[in-house]
């Protein structure tokens, strides 16, 4: 065993690591419940514990904004904050299974059982690092997609410019075109886009509507989103629109595939999507669809593909993309009515806590 220096291991230091994150802004959380919440009963040795719930504990308890954040309803103060949460309610863009208008609904409630916000390997602490809010969602217009994408463009354009990072919480894909529409006008030259997917979604249009399969013809469209900034990987499968493949050649956007990623391993795929997605930009949008990953982990979903990447996969892939900074998020196509056990939503969260809790490591956000 001379080789063997269990110092070394990423376990050992991240417990090392833990002593050093502060406690306060628990602390102060602990104190306002008290007096919100009122002093627990007098048989409760634990006199941190209220009467009326009103931190992180119990986890199935309480109001499920995400993570259970405090609920920003004057969004006109969203930049006091650091990261503002918002939902994407609007399922209308979808060409299959409908239901992620539930998908919000879906990632507050499992997102409770992150409430800690502590990542043990990364030994961060969002809610001591960051100030984040829960903003709500985004009044959607269920009849109409051209209309719904000009509400969320309006509402994404506000927190940007506000100087919070604004999180979506979708919703199926059509809104990621009006997301990035709603960032790009705000930045001072190019945007890139990092898009993990099963499915090209560049399609100009499916059906005669801009719907799911389409975000990214349009958002390449915006004048400081080039299409050769635009990274794709996951991509593959037997449900790929010809159609969006076709867009894809034309416009010389970057596919990566399962299959390279797993030539090439994570690390390197990372590597070259954050060359691609930077080249000449100031800043990089990233879209996570949850379909990225095999059909089996990921049940509540709209269109499920088996041989996608493993959870663990795109969890790493998430950190290693957002390392250089994230300027705004998607997490889209949660529909909880296929989900079983919350896995799908779970992953949703978790793809989100990934991508901040680097971010912190890094210094790329955080000063609120
Ligand atoms: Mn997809």
């Amino acid at each position: 065993m001379g080789f063997f220096h269990k110092e070394h291991f990423e376990g050992i230091q991240a417990a090392k690591a833990e002593e050093f994150i502060p406690e306060t802004r628990s602390q102060e959380e602990i104190k306002r419940g008290l007096e919100f919440g009122l002093e627990a009963a007098e048989s409760i040795k634990d006199r941190n514990i209220s009467c009326f719930s009103r931190g992180i504990n119990p986890y199935f308890a309480g109001i499920n904004t995400f993570l259970k954040l405090p609920y920003l309803e004057d969004v006109r103060k969203v930049g006091e904050y650091d990261v503002a949460f918002m939902g994407v309610p609007h399922d209308i863009g979808t060409t299959y299974r409908p239901g992620t208008r539930f998908g919000p609904q879906a990632l507050r409630r499992i997102s409770a059982l992150y409430s800690q916000a502590y990542s043990y390997e990364l030994a961060v602490d969002l809610r001591e690092s960051l100030k984040m809010c829960d903003v709500g969602d985004v009044f959607t217009i269920p009849a109409n997609n051209e209309k719904s994408f000009d509400q969320i463009s309006k509402a994404v354009s506000h927190v940007f410019a506000s100087g919070a990072m604004p999180v979506m919480m979708g919703g199926d894909h059509s809104i990621g075109y009006p997301c990035v529409r709603g960032v790009a006008p705000h930045i001072d030259g190019n945007i890139g886009i990092i898009h993990l997917d099963r499915h090209a979604d560049t399609m100009e249009k499916d059906m005669d509507e801009r719907m799911h399969t389409c975000p990214w013809f349009h958002a390449t469209n915006i004048p400081n989103a080039p299409a050769t900034n635009l990274v794709q990987i996951g991509i593959g499968g037997w449900q790929v629109a010809r159609g969006a493949v076709k867009v894809a050649r034309e416009r010389n956007t970057t596919i990566i595939s399962v299959g390279d990623a797993e030539k090439i391993g994570i690390e390197k795929v990372a590597e070259i999507a954050l060359e691609m997605a930077w080249k000449g930009a100031k800043a990089v949008y990233l879209s996570f669809d949850v379909d990225c990953v095999d059909a089996s982990a990921v049940p509540g979903t709209g269109y499920p593909e088996p041989g996608g990447f493993t959870p663990r996969e795109a969890l790493k892939l998430l950190q290693l993309v957002a390392k250089e900074g994230i300027c705004a998020m998607e997490v889209v196509e949660v529909a909880p009515q296929y989900d079983i056990s919350d896995i799908t939503a779970m992953l949703g969260v978790r793809a989100i806590l990934e991508v901040l809790g680097v971010m912190v490591l890094n210094g790329k956000i955080g000063s609120k």
